[in-house]
């Protein structure tokens, strides 16, 4: 009988995984390592780190009460190489292997890694395709050929109606295929936002936030008050205690951001689909059950079915389609680093100090804090690409790149020139004001659009509409904008550049 190790990587913790399919408990081993290569290889959010490596070991638990043998090596195994390569190499020869099964990874770059394997080890390594996903990279290749630029509007159609979800005799439930029109509201301070399901750490847990504590203690974040679910068990609390408590009024809100409240009527469950405790049919299925129950209303339920049916399935199918040049593109030209206060939170930018500063404590943060307070800065001040990915992927626990990549150099930057999104999503200071109330508690105005103490975005905004104008001057979605620029008057316009000026000379 040939001897089979089954590799399963930090992301892959799901009991339906490809590459454990038809194990054999007799003869197979299943290896799982913690490496300090993936700890480091971007300096991930300690409580990231932590997130990982607890549910890593509570999942090769659950697989050795399945009666799987697994060989687990720790992050202080002393004989520990540090590196996925020289930890299956050990395990070849620990284990006398024929062959190697692996379930394709979700990051281009340990793809590549794993493509030597063969080579290196001189055994058979079969790459099995990753299917807990609702569209394969071949069905999005399919669907995206001969298109110029990708509508995410369009795919999530396709999507409905190949997976059947919320639709009746092949048109969508309700007559309409989106409900943001009923979403979007401005925030309601006075109402009580539930509190989210977190847990309390357990023994496996806490062992590890000490090694993370040991191991990461220069790495980005804060350990302290560790909440998230580890199992899948607790993983599924999470979500039905989302359904119950949040969804009702998560379309309604989606948008809205209010000072102290970090987790809004957002789901949490980002994190735990990415690492695979969670498969987006599964979660589909529950919130489709829920509006037919009557739990949530149609905006509600729609517009979270986007989110997991449309957007992340586009850009899964944008990064493999698309790698591994998409990680190089900046078609803004964009080379600022970043300000210090990214790492800090220490800036007198109340949304974006709100913003980071939760992101520090709890490596979280929602998709408009991400995409409309930090990305519009990024986007604004013109932030290297480069620089701006590695920090989303350090800072986030729920961050793989194959997700991070699109939403970051297609959705927020516009360094691929359009493909992701018809237009760059820059904002200034009145739409942060219309969905936060982070502007009372600010130093700056937002009602002001020129001096030391307006609203930096404001006058960002028009520089950089101005700045970028050889390429986003024949955008046709600006067009009504760039027509509003070019009515201000020379004078106006010279304020602008020079408040703008005057701003980004003091980020450096
Ligand atoms: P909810 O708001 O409750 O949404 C439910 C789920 O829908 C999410 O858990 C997620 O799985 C999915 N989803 C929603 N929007 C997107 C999207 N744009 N792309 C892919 N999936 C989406 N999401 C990640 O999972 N990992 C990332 O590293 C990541 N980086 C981002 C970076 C930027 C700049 C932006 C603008 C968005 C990013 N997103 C990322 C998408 C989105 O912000 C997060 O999925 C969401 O905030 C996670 O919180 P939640 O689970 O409470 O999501
Ligand atoms: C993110 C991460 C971290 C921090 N640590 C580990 C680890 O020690 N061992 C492991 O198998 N995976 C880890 N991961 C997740 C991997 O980085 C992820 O599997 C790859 O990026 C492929 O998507
Ligand atoms: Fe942010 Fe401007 Fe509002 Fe201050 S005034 S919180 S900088 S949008």
């Amino acid at each position: 009988m040939s001897k089979v190790l089954r590799l399963v990587l930090g992301d892959q913790l799901s009991q339906s995984l490809s590459s454990l399919g038809d194990i054999d408990r007799n003869s197979d081993t299943v290896l799982m390592c913690e490496v300090m290569g993936e700890v480091t290889y971007v300096r991930h959010h300690k409580k990231k780190v932590a997130f990982i490596l607890s549910a890593m070991r509570h999942f090769a638990d659950t697989l050795c009460e399945e009666g799987i043998s697994v060989d687990y090596v720790s992050l202080d195994d002393p004989e520990n190489i540090g590196n996925f390569t020289g930890e299956v190499a050990r395990a070849v020869t620990r284990h006398d292997a024929e062959r190697l099964i692996v379930t394709a990874p979700g990051e281009f770059r340990v793809l590549e890694e794993m493509q030597n394997w063969e080579t290196d080890f001189g055994i058979a390594v079969e790459i099995r395709q990753d299917d807990r996903f609702l569209c394969s990279p071949e069905m999005f290749k399919r669907w995206a050929a001969g298109r110029k630029q990708l509508r995410m509007d369009f795919f999530y159609r396709e999507m409905r109606r190949h997976h059947d979800v919320l639709m009746v005799e092949g048109k969508p439930i309700g007559g309409k295929w989106n409900y943001d029109i009923e979403n979007r509201e401005r925030p309601d301070p006075s109402r009580q936002v539930p509190a989210p399901l977190q847990f309390l750490p357990d023994e496996t847990s806490q062992t590890v936030l000490e090694l993370v504590e040991n191991y990461c203690a220069d790495h980005f974040g804060e350990l302290e008050e560790f909440g998230f679910a580890v199992t899948r068990k607790q993983a599924l609390q999470v979500l039905d205690h989302f359904i119950v408590n949040r969804l009702p009024v998560f379309g309604t809100f989606q948008d809205a951001m209010i000072e102290g409240e970090p987790w809004m009527y957002h789901s949490h469950i980002g994190f735990y689909l990415n690492v695979g405790l969670l498969g987006p049919g599964e979660v589909i299925t529950s919130v489709q059950n829920a509006y037919e129950m009557g739990i949530a209303p149609l905006n509600s339920v729609e517009g979270f079915i986007r989110q997991i049916l449309g957007w992340r399935e586009f850009v899964r199918g944008i990064y493999w389609l698309k790698m591994p040049g998409y990680a190089s593109q900046n078609f803004l030209a964009a080379d600022r680093p970043l300000p210090d206060f990214f790492w800090t939170g220490d800036t007198q930018m109340n949304c974006l100090r709100q913003s980071i500063g939760q992101t520090q404590k709890y490596a979280y943060a929602h998709h408009i804090q991400r995409l409309m307070v930090i990305g519009n800065f990024a986007l604004l001040t013109g932030l290297a690409p480069k620089f701006v990915n590695e920090w989303y992927l350090i800072v986030y626990a729920d961050a793989f790149e194959w997700v991070e990549l699109p939403n970051v150099s297609g959705m927020v930057l516009f360094a691929d020139g359009g493909y992701l999104a018809s237009k760059p999503y820059a904002a200034g200071g009145a739409y942060i004001n219309r969905m936060s109330n982070y502007c009372q508690n600010c130093r700056y105005r937002v009602a002001e659009k020129n001096g030391s103490d307006a609203c930096p975005f404001n006058y960002l905004y028009w520089h950089f509409l101005i700045k970028n104008r050889d390429k986003l001057g024949n955008n046709a979605r600006l067009g009504m904008i760039y027509r509003s620029l070019d009515r201000m008057s020379e004078e106006k316009q010279q304020t602008i550049m020079d408040d703008s000026r005057h701003f980004l000379n003091g980020l450096a």
